[in-house]
């Protein structure tokens, strides 16, 4: 079996989700947004997805000169050949390589029957999920004052998530960072969803150690689970500093390049308690299980970043495990149960007891709505 080919296909889709000028999501008017697939095609016709594809420039003329006429079962050795390839080719982004990686995957998964989980060794079939805010906003009703953030989280308890994290207010907001608003919102979420329900925060990400460990200082007494990305990843001494003084679990690096090696760094200095990393972090499913692996040598919990399926298929392969998968981002104003329409149902399907169960079928089990891509194709 040898990759023939690679092509994207751009279509439009009414969307509801605007992005502010610091790149966060919130609920905005509709408006058209376009969606991209990646298609990976083999010469006896097999094929593999993936939605978020690469540019199309990197597509052509570093991807595919890479790896047209490799077996597609040789997913490290591409997957290395890409990697290597990103020292000559800033463009060549780790979001590109997850894409690349997760459509091979689904190939593969597809050719032979077998969901992706299974291929990578299965754990287990669905995981518990946290209910993942989008970050705060000056919407009323929305994500504007503490208050919404425990009455929001009081609604998603109710819907069967067994935790919850905030995202709170973050630039472009004028007001904002404000170590004391972050700390007022956690506390409201505390006191409206009671003891029972394991609690995060994920804050401004360039606080300075002081807000940080004051911040965190905070969680601990509201009893939270765990402290997620404060200050800038790249100083890991200032994670090393807040770790070392705080009892909560400091979970990261979420965003920091380096793939396995910046985990590998982190975990050997004890810069986390938690390590941390999702398919668009680290480049695929491929470098997330190195992750996963490493981690489970140093007995170190690792919670996967973001959702979809490949992040949820590698956390139904981990030994040592992640406990909680990420869904959203959420927020009051928009129903995050509606069906993306290129899809035919949800990737992450949620029980009411707060499982999401990973799909059974060969590959990531994307269930495409060819007729709505086919009719709202632009490229
Ligand atoms: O700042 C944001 O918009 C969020 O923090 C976002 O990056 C989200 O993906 C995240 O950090 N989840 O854990
Ligand atoms: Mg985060």
């Amino acid at each position: 079996m040898k990759i023939v080919d690679m092509h994207v296909r751009t279509f439009t889709y009414p969307s509801r989700i605007v992005r502010d000028t610091e790149g966060h999501t919130h609920p905005g008017p509709e408006h058209e947004a376009t969606q991209s697939l990646l298609t990976v095609v083999t010469d006896d016709g097999a094929t593999g997805y993936c939605f978020g594809a690469p540019n199309p420039a990197v597509l052509e003329n570093v991807i595919k000169p890479a790896i047209i006429g490799e077996d597609p079962m040789y997913r490290e050795r591409i997957w290395k050949t890409l990697h290597h390839w990103q020292r000559m080719s800033r463009d060549l982004t780790d979001r590109a390589l997850a894409a690349v990686d997760m459509a091979i995957w689904d190939l593969v998964g597809q050719s032979l029957g077998q969901p992706v989980y299974k291929l990578l060794g299965a754990t287990r079939d669905k995981v518990p999920a946290y209910a993942s805010t989008m970050c705060g906003d000056e919407v009323p009703g929305g994500l504007s004052t503490p208050e919404e953030y425990g009455a929001f989280a009081l609604q998603c308890k109710e819907r069967g998530y067994p935790a919850f994290k905030l995202h709170t207010w973050m630039p472009p907001i004028a007001w904002a960072p404000d170590p004391t608003m972050d700390i007022a919102a956690c506390a409201a979420v505390r006191e409206a969803v009671g003891d029972d329900m394991d609690l995060m925060l994920d804050c401004y990400h360039f606080y300075s150690r002081a807000d940080a460990l004051h911040i965190g200082r905070a969680l601990e007494e509201l009893g939270y689970y765990w402290f997620e990305e404060p200050m800038d990843e790249f100083s890991t001494s200032s994670y090393i500093w807040l770790a070392d003084q705080l009892d909560i679990p400091v979970v990261g690096p979420e965003t920091a390049d380096g793939k396995m090696y910046t985990r590998a760094e982190w975990l050997a200095r004890g810069a986390s308690d938690i390590s941390r990393g999702g398919v668009s972090d680290v480049g695929g499913i491929t470098p997330l299980m190195k992750v996963v692996h490493l981690c489970e040598a140093f007995n170190v919990q690792m919670e996967v970043h973001g959702g979809g399926p490949g992040n949820l298929h590698a956390l139904c392969a981990m030994n040592y495990p992640g406990k909680y998968y990420e869904r959203g981002l959420l927020h009051p104003h928009l129903d995050y149960e509606e069906v993306e329409p290129w899809l035919n149902s949800k990737t992450d399907p949620m029980d009411n007891a707060g499982n999401v169960h990973v799909s059974q079928a060969p590959g990531l089990g994307w269930d495409i709505n060819w007729d709505y891509i086919d009719a709202h194709t632009v490229s």
